[in-house]
C-alpha cells in the first residue's frame, strides 16, 4: 500500500489535517489506535480561537459549529466574591467560539466519511520506519495482520502518549516540562450554565471554572489534590465545593444536577524540540501540552496543522521545500507563547501547596492590577483570543 501522507492519530489534529490536505488533492491514510466510539466519548476542550474556526470552515466541516457554536465576546475573572469582566470585543475586537471538542471531532469524522478517505481504527503496534530518508513507511497490526504503508511524509498526530515523538532519537530531542502539584476535576451536567460567559475563579479553597457546551449543558472544573480519586467526589460534594469557590450571586443561582461525566486530569506544561525529524512531523499534543487554564491545547494543535498543511501544499503544488524546512521553528515560536500564557494563567489563579504569604500577595496584586488596567486586560484578551498564525 502507498499514500502521500500517513497520519498517525485520529484526534482533532489528525482529522483536521487529513481534511485540509484532501481538499488540496493530497492523499492520506489515517491510523487510529482506538475505536471511533472511544475517541468520541472523550470530553475535552470547549473554547475555539477564530483561527481554528476558520480552518474548520476551510476543511468543509464548519457548518454545524456555525449553527450551534456559542460566540463569546468576554470572560469573567473572579477573586473570592469580587468579579470583573474582560471584554474581548472592546479591547481587541474579537471573540472565541464555545463548541465542544467532541462535536468538532464528530463533524470531522463525518466530513472524512463523506469523501471516503482511508481511515483505519483499532490499529496496533504502529511503527515508523526510515523517517530520516526520502522513503519513509509505517507498519501496524490490524485484525491480527501486519500491514505496511509506504509514503512521502508522516504526520505524528498521536497525542502525548503516542509513538511518533518516541521514534525521534533521544540524542536529537530536547524535552521541557513542568508538572503542577494539582489536577482538575471536571463535571459535565445537563443543566443550564450558571453564567452566559465563562467564569475563571481564584479562591483560597482553590481554583474553579464555570464553562459550558450549549444552553442546556454545563461544564465545571475544580482544582483538586493530585491524590484525589473521582470516586471520592460525590455529585453533592462537587456542587458544595463549587458553590464555595465562585462569587455568591453565581453560587445562589447555580442549577445543579447529576453528573453525566466526571474525571480528573493532571496539569502539565511540556514541549519537545524540534517538531520535525526528516519526513516525520509532530503535530498537537504529540509535541506539546499546556495546562488547560488558558484554553490553548486544541488551538495549538490547530496552528501546527495550519503550518504543516501550508508546508505540504507548497511541496506538492510548487515543488518548494522551504515550508517543510521551517515547520518546526515556525510552529515552536507560537507554541512557546501559548505555553507562557497558559503557565501565567495557571500561576495566577491556582493555590499552590508551598505558597508563601508573599506569593499570595503577588497573586492578589496581579489580579487587582488586571482589574484596574486596560493595558493588562488587553494583553490577556489578545492571548486568550489567540495570537496570529
Ligand atoms: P489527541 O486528542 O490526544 O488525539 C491523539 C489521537 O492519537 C491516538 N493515538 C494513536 N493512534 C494510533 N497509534 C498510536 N500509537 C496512537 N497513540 C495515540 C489517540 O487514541 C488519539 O485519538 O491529540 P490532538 O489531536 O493533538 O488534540 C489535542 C487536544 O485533544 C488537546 O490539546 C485538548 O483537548 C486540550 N484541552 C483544551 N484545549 C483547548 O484548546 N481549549 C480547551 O478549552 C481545552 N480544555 C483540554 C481541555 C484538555 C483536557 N484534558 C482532559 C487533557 C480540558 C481538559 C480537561
Ligand atoms: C472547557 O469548557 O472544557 C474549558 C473551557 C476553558 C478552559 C478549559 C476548559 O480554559
Amino acid at each position: 500500500m502507498r499514500t502521500q501522507v500517513v497520519i498517525i492519530g485520529g484526534g482533532p489534529a489528525g482529522l483536521l489535517l487529513g481534511q485540509l490536505l484532501h481538499r488540496q488533492g493530497i492523499d492520506s491514510v489515517l491510523l487510529e489506535r482506538h475505536s471511533r466510539e472511544y475517541v468520541l466519548a472523550r470530553i475535552r476542550a470547549g473554547v475555539l480561537e477564530s483561527g481554528l474556526v476558520d480552518l474548520l470552515r476551510e476543511a468543509g466541516a464548519g457548518e454545524r459549529m456555525q449553527r450551534e457554536g456559542l460566540k463569546h465576546a468576554g470572560i469573567y475573572l473572579a477573586n473570592s466574591n469580587r468579579g470583573f469582566r474582560i471584554d474581548f470585543e472592546r479591547l481587541c475586537g474579537g471573540s472565541v467560539m464555545v463548541y465542544g471538542q467532541t462535536e468538532l471531532t464528530l463533524d470531522l469524522y463525518q466530513a472524512r466519511d463523506a469523501m471516503d478517505a482511508a481511515m483505519l481504527h483499532q490499529v496496533d503496534q504502529v511503527q515508523i520506519h526510515a523517517a530520516d530518508t526520502e522513503h519513509p513507511a509505517v507498519s501496524f497490526v490490524r485484525d491480527g495482520h501486519e500491514q505496511r504503508i509506504e509514503c512521502d511524509f508522516i504526520a505524528g498526530c498521536d497525542g502525548f502518549h503516542g509513538v511518533s515523538r518516541k521514534t525521534i532519537p533521544a540524542s536529537l530531542l530536547r524535552e521541557f516540562e513542568r508538572v503542577y502539584p494539582f489536577g482538575w476535576l471536571g463535571v459535565l451536567s445537563q443543566t443550564p450554565p450558571v453564567s452566559d460567559e465563562l467564569i475563571y475563579a481564584s479562591h483560597e479553597r482553590g481554583f474553579a471554572l464555570c464553562s459550558m457546551r450549549s444552553p442546556g449543558l454545563s461544564r465545571y472544573y475544580l482544582q483538586v489534590a493530585l491524590e484525589d480519586k473521582v470516586e471520592q467526589w460525590s455529585d453533592e460534594a462537587f456542587w458544595n465545593e463549587l458553590r464555595q469557590r465562585i462569587p455568591h450571586a453565581a453560587a445562589e443561582s447555580i442549577v445543579t444536577g447529576a453528573a453525566i461525566e466526571k474525571s480528573i486530569a493532571p496539569l502539565r506544561s511540556f514541549v519537545a524540540e524540534p517538531m520535525r525529524w526528516g519526513r516525520l512531523f509532530l503535530c498537537g499534543d504529540a509535541a506539546h501540552i499546556v495546562p488547560p487554564t488558558g484554553a490553548k491545547g486544541l488551538n495549538l494543535a490547530a496552528s501546527d496543522v495550519y503550518y504543516l498543511w501550508r508546508a505540504l501544499r507548497q511541496y506538492y503544488h510548487d515543488g518548494d521545500e522551504q515550508g517543510i524546512e521551517d515547520y518546526s521553528a515556525t510552529a515552536l515560536s507560537r507554541v512557546w507563547k501559548a505555553e507562557r500564557f497558559s503557565w501565567m494563567m495557571t500561576k495566577l489563579l491556582h493555590r499552590f501547596p508551598q505558597q508563601s504569604p508573599f506569593d499570595l500577595r503577588m497573586q492578589q496584586a496581579e489580579l487587582e492590577y488586571l482589574e484596574s488596567s486596560v493595558a493588562a486586560q488587553t494583553s490577556l484578551a489578545e492571548n486568550y483570543l489567540g495570537l496570529p498564525y
